[in-house]
């Protein structure tokens, strides 16, 4: 049993617990307070790297307890789950609603709410039922509807059907590896790479590709199907292979000779109009390109197919990193002897760049770990410099926001434990086991400790710091002596996501020209495939940062990676500096800062573009 089937399981208890809700106040408020548990907890193992079902026969319900968000009645469903298959719990919730639970689940704006008012007047099971009742107009006669709220529902239901055609990077990640791993492995095989979009780290990915150089196609292939994860075959040739795996994801595998494999990655990396545009300054120069080899086409002799980068160098041109072959402008970047490849592509942000992450949570809101914690494992694990402690703030209830004096204690806090760190052995007294063997790295180079890192381990800071919640006028709710006894201020939107976009404009433009705020945290809103930002007149935006020193994050958590490849491209544009931040709530979630790294690179950034690449004296005379 998979991680994601787990999750999937207290998703639905957790929607019909809300779906069921129909009681007392009271009565509702602990429910929807039970249904968030469970969501949570779904949330985190959907993003744990470590297998549960193992985790439980290794350790039983105390080693389910150890997952942070997980108390005694969740671990009790899931080891029921894990024995048995299925939760009484479940059952007998789902017996009130004989509904199709999974066509709505994380339906995005339509919550269990707004669904119980429908299914109480109108017998419908699925979600194409409910898309037909809204497109013949039945939907908006029911009491609480409306013509806007019946277009609105449709435009939800259509953004959810997009986003379940395509993954998350950051949820697919780790099985991307695996398979890779898997295929190395295999005694036929010399060498393997995961391709396609994943290798160009897209925020979303339709189905992975996996180049292979054996000389043994048909046992290579025979071993790809049979892999635990597969759930199909689609179909199954000579040299290739299509399958569905367990979480729906389609695979693609292609077997190529050794003196093809450059030529098989260049031209299944793509993107495709990356390889078309190749192939045809290939045609220019007399040559022919596929994915078997470069030939010449006079003598119809190959000139070179083993490596990547002699194609790129017979074609003229610079090697061209993944991440930015989309064929938007990167390939007259990279021709050979340009000047502007040397001056800004060869200085692409690159993965071991970032000294520091500037967003980061702890238990003093919804954090999982203490300070202590998070600046161990910070140091410890991805061997970053310096971290911020920015917690959320009073009016975010939701999150236990902090009050002005709470923040003051706060950083007195943190002084304490700068203090520790300079002149104890701090990190060498704290105990590692807690989650030590829970992380999994995501990224192309994960970060691991340098021998002689122990000598600069004193030099580690934590940095005072908060996320300040923007209220729906543009004010904050932290007044500016408080905030300007801080390190740094990171802003951020948390409600109001649908003010006209002239307003919400005005609103952030406000924020910027808040003397106090450093940095604009998730500038757009948007959660990839379920909430598009908020309506901005983005140019506008970054013209009030420009102008008044605000930065941009670029928060790398990957349901976010807001902002996206080509705003990081306009930001730049246009002198903004920007930022990359993890949004960790846990030591777990620094590994995503490589995924907003890689963000960085897709939209062109440049090491000196991301102040957090600086030393912190660099760093905060940088800010405003
Ligand atoms: P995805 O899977 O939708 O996230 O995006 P990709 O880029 O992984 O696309 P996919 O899986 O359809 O194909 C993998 C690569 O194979 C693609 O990036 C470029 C190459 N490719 C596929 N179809 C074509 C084609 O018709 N022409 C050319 N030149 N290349 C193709
Ligand atoms: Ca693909
Ligand atoms: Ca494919
Ligand atoms: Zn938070």
């Amino acid at each position: 049993m998979s991680n994601a089937e787990i999750a999937t399981m207290l998703r639905r208890i957790a929607f019909l617990i809300e779906l069921d809700s129909e009681n007392s106040e009271a009565e509702n408020t602990r429910l929807n307070f039970k249904s968030r548990a469970y969501i949570k907890a779904s949330d985190q193992i959907q993003n744990l790297p470590i297998n549960i079902k193992q985790l439980y026969e290794e350790k039983g319900i105390d080693g389910l307890l150890q997952i942070p968000s997980i108390g005694k009645a969740i671990a009790t469903k899931i080891s029921e789950f894990l024995n048995t298959g299925t939760v009484d719990y479940y059952e007998k919730l789902k017996l009130r609603y004989p509904i199709q639970i999974d066509d709505f689940l994380d339906l995005e704006g339509i919550g269990p709410k707004t669904l119980r008012r429908i299914f109480s007047k109108i017998n419908i099971k699925t979600l194409d039922e409910l898309e037909e009742l809204a497109r013949n107009r039945e939907l908006r006669i029911l009491p609480g509807f409306s013509a806007n709220k019946e277009t609105d529902i449709l435009k939800k239901i259509e953004m959810h059907r997009i986003g379940k055609k395509r993954f998350l990077l950051g949820d697919i990640y780790p099985l991307a590896l695996k398979i890779e791993e898997f295929l190395v492995n295999n005694e036929e095989v010399s060498k393997a790479a995961a391709v396609g979009s994943f290798r160009r780290m897209k925020e979303t990915v339709g189905d992975l590709d996996f180049v292979v150089v054996s000389n043994d196609p048909k046992k290579v292939i025979e071993k790809f199907v049979t892999m635990p994860n597969v759930k199909e075959i689609l179909s199954k040739g000579v040299t290739k292979a299509f399958v569905k795996l367990n979480n729906n994801m389609d695979a693609d595998l292609l077997v190529v000779p050794s003196e093809s494999f450059g030529t098989a990655l260049l031209y299944f990396t793509g993107s495709k109009r990356h390889g078309i545009h190749l192939r045809k300054l290939a045609q220019v120069k007399g040559y022919r390109l596929n994915e078997w080899g470069l030939y010449e086409n006079n003598t119809d002799q190959k000139i070179a197919g083993e490596s990547e980068s002699d194609v790129y160098d017979l074609l003229g041109l610079e090697w061209i990193p993944p991440e930015m072959r989309e064929d938007n402008g990167e390939i007259e970047l990279a021709k050979k002897g340009s000047n502007s490849w040397q001056h800004k592509m060869a200085l692409l942000v690159d993965y071991n760049d970032v000294r520091g992450d500037l967003q980061v949570h702890s238990n003093y809101t919804d954090g999982k770990l203490s300070i202590e914690d998070m600046a161990y494992y910070a140091r410890m694990l991805f061997d970053l410099d310096y971290i911020a402690i920015t917690d959320h703030t009073q009016s975010l209830k939701i999150a236990g926001g902090l009050d002005e004096k709470e923040i003051l204690d706060q950083q007195i806090k943190i002084h304490e434990i700068n203090d520790r760190i300079k002149s104890s052995q701090f990190f060498e007294d704290m105990d590692t086991s807690v989650v030590k063997n829970q992380f999994y790295h995501y990224g192309n180079n994960y970060r691991s400790r340098k021998k002689d890192d122990k000598k600069t381990d004193k030099k580690f800071r934590i940095l005072s710091g908060a996320e300040v919640n923007i209220l729906k006028d543009g004010t904050l709710d932290i007044s500016n002596n408080v905030l300007d006894k801080l390190d740094l201020v990171g802003a951020a939107i948390h409600s109001n996501f649908s003010l006209p976009e002239e307003i919400q404009t005005e609103r952030l433009i406000k924020v910027a020209q808040n003397p106090s705020v450093d940095i604009l945290f998730h500038p757009t809103g948007r959660i990839i495939n379920k909430r598009e930002g908020y309506q901005i007149n983005i140019s506008k935006v970054l013209s009030a940062c420009l102008d008044t020193k605000t930065v941009i994050e670029i928060d790398a958590h990957y349901n976010r990676l807001d902002i996206r490849d080509e705003l990081i491209r306009t930001s730049i544009n246009n002198g903004v500096n920007l930022v990359i931040d993890s949004d960790a709530h846990h030591p777990m979630h620094y590994a995503f800062l490589n995924l907003g790294i890689s963000q960085a690179r897709r939209g062109w950034a440049n090491k000196k573009d991301i102040l957090n690449t600086q030393p912190i004296p660099e760093l905060l005379s940088s800010l405003k």
